[in-house]
């Protein structure tokens, strides 16, 4: 049997490589999104199952990885809709290396400006989290995020500067000092922004520069749909203006198998928590692995099997 197939045409490929985003994309209906996050709240609460369990604090970022438990979120990195599309940009051996949501509350500030090419600048001793082979053209990871509620810019929807892929602003090893004390206190050209208990301006190149936001757009998104990114793409989202309207995205990230995830790294401290990656391995959700660089995993903790998309995309 032949399943559609969702590659990126040429001119998306182009658009995608020109502006470092393209979407949004439909997923799951408004009606079935709802549903599927009514069932799944409960699953998100009850971390007992995560394969962080036990293994580090209670924290912020105990949100990591619940697609290694969680069946729906398991179905949600593979769906062809996203692995064809990402497998677009990657290639046919495509990994996804985390999931992590990202809920905005009522009330909340923006989440600040950014760029991660390596994710170091969150770890403790600045050790990438992501390596591309050296000398490769590429950098950062391929991002997918999916609104799992309404994304406007009254709930803090996405925004992004277009086209600032390509060159960082931000040194991630100078490192960020963590202080929780400064969630929704920040402010930054008279918009409430922080990161999650970061100030992302300490690693800035140079003191003198801001983002250029008369550039910026705004990711508006339906419930069900997803956009994609590089992460090195300045991105950003508005504060949360509602009364009653909690945002929440999930954000699930991608590498060739040629790239190595967490390379020489045991546990992961960020968030102010720590975690234990021994139980950790990354999914291959297309193709297969040529490299041994990367520990993988091939089912749930409750024995779902990751399916694999193949070259021609047939089921
Ligand atoms: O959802 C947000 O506000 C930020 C998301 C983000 O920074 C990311 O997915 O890399
Ligand atoms: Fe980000």
């Amino acid at each position: 049997m032949h399943s559609p197939d969702f590659s990126l045409s040429s001119d998306q490929l182009e658009q995608f490589e020109r502006d470092g985003f393209i979407g949004p994309f439909d997923l799951y209906d408004e009606v079935e999104m709802e549903k599927n996050l009514t069932a799944l709240r409960p699953k998100l609460l009850n971390a007992k199952k995560s394969i962080y369990h036990g293994e580090g604090s209670a924290s912020a970022i105990s949100n990591y990885d619940r697609h290694l438990d969680i069946e729906f979120l398991a179905e949600h990195i593979t769906r062809p809709e996203i692995v064809d599309r990402v497998v677009s940009i990657l290639g046919e051996d495509t990994l996804c290396w985390r999931s992590e949501f990202f809920p905005k509350y009522p009330g909340d500030e923006g989440t600040d400006w950014h760029q991660a090419e390596d994710f170091s600048s969150l770890t403790d001793s600045q050790q990438p989290q992501i390596q591309w082979p050296q000398g490769s053209p590429k950098r950062g990871t391929v991002t997918v995020w999916t609104a799992f509620t309404e994304s406007s810019v009254e709930t803090g929807c996405l925004q992004f500067i277009p086209g600032t892929h390509t060159s960082m602003n931000y040194d991630e090893k100078k490192g960020l000092s963590y202080n929780p004390t400064t969630v929704n206190q920040l402010q930054k050209d008279g918009v409430r922004r922080g990161f999650f208990g970061y100030d992302y301006r300490q690693l800035q190149k140079d003191d003198d520069w801001a983002p250029d936001e008369s550039k910026a757009v705004s990711q508006i998104m339906r419930p069900g749909q997803f956009v994609i990114f590089w992460s090195t793409l300045m991105h950003a989202s508005h504060p949360n203006t509602t009364a009653d309207k909690t945002r929440l995205g999930c954000a699930a990230r991608y590498l060739p198998t040629k790239a190595r995830v967490y390379p020489g790294l045991t546990e992961l401290n960020e968030f102010g928590s720590v975690l234990n990656l021994k139980r950790f391995g990354s999914v291959l959700v297309s193709g297969s692995d040529q490299y041994g660089h990367n520990r993988f995993v091939d089912r749930t903790v409750d024995g779902f099997r990751f399916p694999v998309r193949t070259l021609g995309r047939t089921a």
